[in-house]
């Protein structure tokens, strides 16, 4: 029986994240933690603890505590938030995911932790970007996850311990928005549809980056964790995504839907500088290969479902 510990879990991935895991293993087998408690399933269905990822004598100690055997690391701050404090963004990306590793090791943890399209960088081939290229990304995020997978995977080959993980696209989600990531805008534009019916966007039209919905990124997890370890040649930083646009084709997706509804543009440059250094669409054979990665919703049926369960929320 599998007993996971998750740090931010209830952030934009964790909090669907546990409930799926809950739903999966038992109720008290997912332990969510996060630095703040918020009135959501995952921190009121199930066991909750307060962590601060930066503090490793908690996390060791309550892994200990609940006797887990997995733990899966999702707190971090995202693109955009580490472009504005790099020195934070290193101290708690790198601090947290040192103080995961390290409990994972101490314990004999299986361990998780995404990585991001963010870890390829302007001179990557930005096109059906390859599992193993070039990664010299210019932000402080991609620095940091670079740097992440690196060490996910020296944790394998040095002291044995089971690591893996996934480089993520944008994620797309009606439960739980994402909050200060370059890809955001792909979840806003949902919401602002169905509540203005127009959306102004800060990517300029004409820029493409991958992009996944969450039920698949959530099955990209399980199945990544449940994989036959023989199998992984990579372990860790799987390629995976499921669509490629730009705003102006998620737009007419949603004009489908909603006729009235208009896009404009006012460009952040800061995030637009972000997105121009990712890929336009990265390559996922190597995870179809090694563990059956597979993504069942493109952009069409990605929109549908999204507007039906926005409009119900909203
Ligand atoms: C971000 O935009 O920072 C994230 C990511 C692609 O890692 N959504």
């Amino acid at each position: 029986m599998k007993k996971i510990l998750i740090t931010g879990a209830l952030g934009q991935i964790g909090s669907e994240l546990t409930v799926k895991l809950r739903e999966m293993y038992g109720q008290d087998n997912v332990i969510a933690t996060d630095i703040r408690k918020t009135d959501t399933e995952a921190a009121n269905n199930g066991p909750f603890e307060l962590l601060d990822v930066m503090d490793a004598n908690k996390m060791m100690e309550l892994s200990k505590k609940y006797n887990v055997d997995t733990i899966m690391h999702m707190a971090a701050l995202l693109s955009a938030t580490a472009e504005s404090k790099p020195v934070f963004a290193w101290n708690l990306n790198m601090g947290g995911l040192m103080n995961a590793l390290e409990t994972a090791r101490e314990l004999n943890l299986q361990f998780f932790t995404p990585s991001s399209i963010g870890a390829f960088g302007p001179n990557t081939p930005k096109d059906n970007t390859p599992q193993d290229t070039i990664q010299r990304p210019t932000t402080m995020y991609g620095v940091n996850k670079v740097a992440g997978e690196m060490l996910a995977d020296y944790y394998y080959h040095r002291f044995g311990v089971d690591t893996r993980g996934v480089r993520f696209p944008g994620l797309i989600s009606y439960v739980t928005p994402p909050g200060g990531g370059t890809t955001d805008y792909a979840v806003e534009i949902y919401y602002e549809a169905i509540k203005n019916g127009k959306y102004t966007s800060y990517i300029d039209k004409g820029t493409y980056m991958d992009m996944m919905y969450m039920p698949d990124a959530l099955d990209a997890i399980v199945n990544l964790m449940e994989a036959d370890p023989s199998k992984l040649i990579h372990r860790n930083a799987f390629n995976v995504t499921a669509m490629s646009f730009d705003p102006e084709e998620l737009a007419a997706e949603i004009k489908k839907h909603i006729p009235g509804f208009e896009i404009a543009y006012d460009v952040d440059p800061v995030r637009q500088a972000i997105a121009d250094s990712w890929p336009n669409s990265i390559d996922t054979s190597v995870a179809a290969e090694e563990w059956g990665f597979k993504a069942n919703y493109d952009l069409s049926s990605m929109t549908v479902d999204m507007l039906e369960k926005l409009k119900a929320k909203l």
